[in-house]
């Protein structure tokens, strides 16, 4: 029997508060108004700026349904919709491509001025949610809420991809995949033959490493706290790892060191922490280095630092989902993952089903995991 049309009850995974765990509920999801698609959810990975939300760094407005990193089946659409239909697997996408604002519509730009990636208001655009918890709203996370066994989106916020493609694994393409190699590829596009250091070894950073290997870097430093994430980080292309917690002096200054005072070509900050941005920006050449911030920061936080660090010719830039424009670039990467142009399985560390949720995000505190996915 057709849902279409209908109010679906299904499980979801919200947060009532901050440093709250998720529970599990019974949830009303409406259908989709006029451009908007439901989605029957069948595989999201855990990301850590889901954790952001839990934890209170980013500022969201409560209840919410996070997650934003996920494969889907379209269950039904509004009126208007004319690039996806029922039956079409697809990813979300947290930062939508309108293909009509002025970052849309510029060749370097992938900053949609849609994304709800700033304030974080949670809802769609006619300032409502389709989800609801006994009759009150719940809000929506990045225009995506993955935590779900239904979400609806607005059609700038999801891509068809591939129907072969598997989902508990072409869900890293809305997020963690693309987003690290992206910003090795396009925000800070790696010349062969040159040197870049990666700050935080996550499903992120990892993806990084992928990037500046597959762009022909000749040497690629890893940075992190935890040791047990240099072996994964070697296997795809790190060729050396080092922890700060190893040294005395700051970690851009063994940067520094380790590339006879010349620091490296580019440098990358993907953990989300002010005081990692500027050493990874310092650990670039002071000339003609770049460095990208793709961690992302928490609200509020300011950095202070010497303009000496950018006076002297540095280029210093963030990644949204790595500079790509989304709803072009994830059918494309789905296809290249098909055609085994690179591969995701070394940072699924775990799958899970859905009502582990809080055990995948024990396993991320912990360190333990590199990406976990939730299937439904
Ligand atoms: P994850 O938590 O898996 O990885 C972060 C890594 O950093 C871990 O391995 C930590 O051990 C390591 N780390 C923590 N503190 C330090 C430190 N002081 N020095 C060195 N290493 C440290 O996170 P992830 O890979 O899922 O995400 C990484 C960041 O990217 C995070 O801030 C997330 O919110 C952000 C992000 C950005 C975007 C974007 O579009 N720019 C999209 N998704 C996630
Ligand atoms: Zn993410
Ligand atoms: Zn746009």
């Amino acid at each position: 029997m057709s849902t279409a049309g209908k109010v679906i009850k299904c499980k979801a995974a919200i947060v009532w508060e901050p440093k709250k765990p998720f529970s599990i509920v019974e949830i009303e999801v409406a259908p989709p108004k006029a451009h908007e698609v439901r989605i029957k959810i069948l595989a999201t990975g855990i990301c850590r700026t889901d954790d952001h939300v839990l934890s209170g760094a980013i500022k969201v407005n409560f209840p919410i349904i996070p997650g934003h990193e996920a494969v889907g089946v379209v269950e039904s659409v509004g009126e208007g919709v004319t690039s996806v239909k029922p039956g079409d697997k697809v990813i979300p996408l947290f930062l939508p491509q309108c293909g009509k604002c002025s970052p849309c519509k510029n060749p370097e730009g992938n900053l949609c001025e849609k994304n709800d990636l700033g304030e974080f208001k949670g809802v769609m655009y006619d300032g409502t949610t389709r989800f609801s918890y006994k009759g009150k709203l719940v809000h929506n996370f990045a225009s995506t809420s993955t935590f779900t066994e239904y979400t609806v989106v607005h059609e700038d916020s999801v891509a068809k991809i591939d129907s072969a493609a598997p989902p508990e694994k072409a869900c890293l393409i809305g997020c963690g995949f693309s987003t690290g190699y992206g910003a090795a590829i396009r925000s800070a596009k790696v010349r062969p033959d040159t040197s870049c250091a990666v700050f935080g070894l996550g499903g992120v950073g990892l993806s990084v490493v992928m990037g500046c290997k597959a762009a022909g870097a000749s040497r690629i430093i890893g940075i992190d706290i935890n040791k047990d994430k240099f072996p994964m980080a070697k296997e795809l292309g790190a060729t050396e790892c080092i922890s700060p917690l190893d040294f005395q002096k700051p970690i851009n200054e063994v940067v520094l060191d380790m590339t006879d005072g010349d620091g490296v070509d580019y440098s990358f900050e993907v953990i989300g922490r002010t005081d990692t941005m500027t050493a990874a920006l310092a650990s670039c050449n002071m000339n003609y280095g770049t460095s990208v911030v793709v961690g992302a920061p928490p609200s509020a936080s300011q950095i202070t630092f010497s303009p000496t660090l950018i006076f002297t010719g540095r280029t210093w830039k963030g990644s949204v989902f790595g500079g790509l424009k989304s709803k072009d670039a994830v059918p494309k990467l789905v296809s290249e993952f098909m055609a085994k142009k690179f591969v995701l399985d070394p940072l699924i560390t775990h799958v899970l089903p859905f009502d582990q949720i809080n055990h995948g995000f024990e396993l991320l505190h912990k360190g333990e995991s590199i990406r976990s996915v939730l299937k439904m």
